[in-house]
């Protein structure tokens, strides 16, 4: 590898979390419940009956987790903000206790020379927020924005960069198609309206924060390349419709002014066909996109996978993780080269990216060997590395995660982290893949080397 091949300096390395997976104590010193909060009390909702009440305990243990990104050589960590700790009704009365916490995190990140990067929407609605109709209500956008002026108010001089939502696709498709996450709802009609109030609401937090912020903001979309299963027609129209429906849903809108063309197909009459002008309101120039990267799709038609029309064909040669993605870091690079190329050259980071393989609940001794995940980190690092030599702004990775914690409807476990955890007694445990990424980070990119990219 040529030195100037390396990763630049400027580069961020990370690991990323969200509130209600890592935090545990979610109604403490004055917080209100989430969504998350009640759909995890909610029997048969979460595998086992897991909830995030203990979760990794990082509410309390913050400071030694501070401690292991700074051992690993992280210069970057991001976290997302509970709103109903901040805002425990939602909107109106701030709780200064839970705005405390964030300013403690942020001191001491700041403090071990790692750059927070802060998520304003990780899936954990106020429930009063719900109870008023939550993305369903148009008022969300306002909400949202109060909300966000709150934090921006408190942390723009020591947070430098934000973004407003996580992954919109998963809350609309997940919390009112299938009902899988909070809040839980089966509802044709309710998912794109959903979809647009989280846009607006998006955009009116980037339009406060023009007002009052100092430093960047964009938007973390999760998104996945559709392979078309064969050249048959109706393969290749349902690709085109679940590319729309996931990975341009949302980012039509944001940069192009307007949604795909697809959508009234998908949604027929419960399509809401939103005005002109809202639209307007959406395509607010971002500062930056994050990318949630973990799969592909090799897609065929299926008329029965109600309202896209499209299914997943299993790929018998590939090796597939805990939660049944599909590995292929091909797609990765394919993801950045596309954006590019349909939004333009606007600056990237992969802001999640990770992989759920068995880890054993309890670890003897100080490391755990996790020889899959390694090789994931690895190959995608990799196709990061291509996308950057193709000219894409990669300006950033984000390991999801840094800690094994609560995988939302799969409860405890599925194993994401760096570093284990023991649910028992809260102990973390470095894996072999922790040590892996900290070299990369120390070499800038050179520890890659070995093992190539697969094709
Ligand atoms: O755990 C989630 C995270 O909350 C959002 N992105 C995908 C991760 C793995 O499923």
């Amino acid at each position: 590898m040529s030195p100037d091949s390396r990763f630049p300096r400027s580069f961020l390395w990370g690991a990323a979390t969200s509130a209600y997976q890592v935090e545990g104590s979610p109604l403490a010193d004055g917080a209100g419940p989430s969504i998350w909060q009640r759909f995890a009390h909610t029997p048969g909702r979460v595998r086992g009956g897991d909830t995030g009440d203990v979760a990794c305990d990082h509410y309390r243990r913050f400071e030694e987790d501070v401690r292991w990104m700074r051992e690993l050589g992280l210069n970057a960590y991001r976290f997302s903000v509970s709103w109903s700790r901040v805002l425990p009704e939602g909107t109106g009365r701030v709780n200064q206790r839970g705005l405390d916490f964030y300013r403690r995190l942020v001191d001491a990140l700041l403090s071990a020379g790692i750059q927070p990067a802060v998520t304003l929407y990780h899936w954990d609605l106020p429930a009063a927020l719900d109870d008023r109709g939550g993305w369903l209500n148009r008022d969300v956008a306002e909400w949202f924005a109060e909300y966000a002026s709150v934090l921006f108010g408190a942390l723009d001089d020591r947070v430098e960069m934000w973004a407003t939502l996580n992954e919109p696709w998963v809350v609309t498709d997940g919390g009112y198609l299938t009902g899988d996450l909070a809040p839980g709802h089966r509802n044709l009609f309710e998912a794109p309206r959903a979809a647009h109030n989280l846009l607006r609401a998006h955009a009116s937090a980037v339009q406060a924060y023009r007002a009052q912020g100092q430093h960047r903001i964009g938007l973390v979309v999760n998104l996945e390349p559709k392979d078309p299963a064969s050249g048959q027609p109706e393969d290749l129209a349902a690709t085109a419709r679940a590319d729309a429906y996931m990975n341009r849903q949302f980012l039509d809108p944001v940069f192009l002014g307007r949604s795909p063309e697809e959508m009234r197909e998908i949604f027929g009459a419960a399509w809401p066909d939103p005005p002109a002008a809202d639209f307007d309101h959406i395509r607010q120039p971002i500062d930056f996109l994050g990318i949630n990267y973990y799969t592909r799709s090799v897609t065929c038609a299926d008329p029965a996978a109600r309202p896209v029309g499209a299914g997943r064909v299993r790929q018998p040669r590939h090796a597939y993780t805990e939660t049944d993605w599909e590995v292929y870091p091909a797609g990765l690079t394919q993801t950045l080269l596309g954006v590019r190329q349909r939004y333009g050259d606007i600056p990237l980071y992969v802001t999640e990216n990770g992989a759920a393989f068995y880890d054993p609940p309890t670890v003897e001794g100080d490391e755990l060997a996790d020889p899959l995940r390694v090789a994931y980190l690895r190959t995608h690092l990799q196709a990061v590395q291509e996308a950057r030599r193709h000219g894409v702004d990669v300006r950033g990775y984000f390991a999801w995660s840094l800690l094994d914690n609560f995988e939302w409807s799969h409860g405890y476990s599925k194993r994401f982290g760096l570093l284990h955890v023991d649910f028992e007694t809260q102990r973390r445990t470095p894996k072999a893949s922790a040590r892996f990424y900290a070299e990369v980070i120390r070499s800038r990119g050179e520890a890659l080397l070995e093992g190539r990219l697969p094709a």
